[in-house]
């Protein structure tokens, strides 16, 4: 059964990048999701150690700038002003606070800063604190994140021109299930933002959410569009869905649709192996998921995380919890 599915990127000569990415189709992706699970992870294995430092791990950590009443029907979001979660909506943050969460972010070990806004896209007027809270963040010597939602012309090449370092925007699912989660805007505008991120010259973070009762293609699908971008992107956030209850996604069908963990740790190395270059990164739900099966995840090809005790609105490990378990794994901070 391996020796049936092509490892496609070991066609390209060492050190030299393909001058196309390789294509996956759904059916590969599938394919690899079908492998016995020990088969599956020798291969993202030994893909990751061709790529990457295998026991290096890089950090990420998360500040939400503007927080909940976002107008958009995200299924599993507990920003979405309709949904009943216990979330304020609250203004744009001060960037004196933002500039003091990023120096203690840089002091616990981070080297990349994540800033995120419940907002369906920045208004115009909103962009230009913003581009102030990035400059300032990257001259304490950090890299730049941002996740503000849809991009107009224009606004991406002036988050370039700010200096902002990766632009994060997920396609979440397939394009065929994306429908059963969001209503209020479509894949093909998602893709379109990507191109923006793209065009400004930005590095592009784009990942998606696993567990929101999506079938085993549907996770495919998503993988393989995700592989398929052009070039693929440099980060690749999984998510396993953090049920808030409001959310509609929220324990559904009496927890029926939660998803088996070892299906979760084939999502990653799934992703690692259809994108070799990528840090794929281990995102929210870490706290659900336990040590054992981060474990499994950072085996499949995870080389990043969130880090810190916040994501945007839920909880994520605490880092002193983070440090022990790198101790314990002999993982080592980028
Ligand atoms: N509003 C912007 C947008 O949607 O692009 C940026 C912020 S949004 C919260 C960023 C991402 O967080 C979403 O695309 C989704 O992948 C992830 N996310 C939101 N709620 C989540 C949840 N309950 N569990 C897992 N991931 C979640
Ligand atoms: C991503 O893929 N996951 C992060 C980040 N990008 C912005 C967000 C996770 C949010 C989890 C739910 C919450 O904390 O509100
Ligand atoms: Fe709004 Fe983003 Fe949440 Fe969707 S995921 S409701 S766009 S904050």
């Amino acid at each position: 059964m391996l020796d049936e599915i092509p490892l496609r990127h070991e066609s390209a000569p060492a050190g030299r990048r393909p001058a196309r990415a390789p294509r996956w189709s759904v059916d590969d992706v599938v394919a690899l999701y079908e492998l016995p699970f020990a088969d599956l992870l020798h291969r993202a294995q030994t893909v990751h150690r061709e790529h990457h430092r295998p026991n290096e791990i890089q950090l990420s950590t998360l500040l939400s700038i503007k927080t909940g009443g976002c107008p958009e029907d995200c299924g599993y979001c507990p920003q979405a002003q309709r949904y009943h979660t216990g979330v304020e909506s609250g203004a744009l943050m001060d960037i004196g606070a933002v500039l003091a969460a990023a120096c203690a972010a840089k002091d616990a070990g981070a080297t990349r800063f994540c800033m995120g806004a419940a907002w369906r896209g920045p208004k115009d007027r909103d962009l230009e604190p913003v581009l102030d809270m990035i400059r300032g963040v990257k001259a304490l010597g950090l890299e730049t994140c941002c996740t503000l939602g849809m991009l107009k012309e224009g606004q991406a090449e002036a988050l370039a021109r700010a200096g902002l370092d990766y632009y994060n925007h997920n396609l979440d699912t397939s394009p065929e299930f994306y429908g059963e989660v969001v209503s209020t805007r479509g894949y093909e505008d998602r893709l379109e933002t990507l191109d923006r991120v793209r065009g400004a010259g930005m590095h592009v973070c784009c990942g998606g959410i696993v567990g929101m009762g999506e079938p085993r293609r549907d996770r495919a699908a998503l993988i393989a569009k995700l592989a398929s971008l052009d070039p693929p992107p440099e980060s690749v956030p999984i998510n396993h869905l953090v049920q808030v209850p409001g959310t509609p996604l929220h324990d559904r069908h009496g927890g029926a649709c939660a998803i088996d963990p070892l299906e979760f740790v084939r999502t990653v190395a799934a992703a690692r192996i259809t994108m070799p270059r990528s840090r794929v990164r281990l995102s929210a739900g870490r706290r659900e998921l336990g040590e054992a099966v981060q474990a499994l995840c950072f085996l499949a090809g995870a080389n990043s995380i969130f880090y810190g005790e916040r994501l945007l609105t839920t909880g994520n490990p605490d880092v002193d919890a983070d440090r022990e378990l790198f101790a314990k794994l002999g993982l080592v901070p980028a």
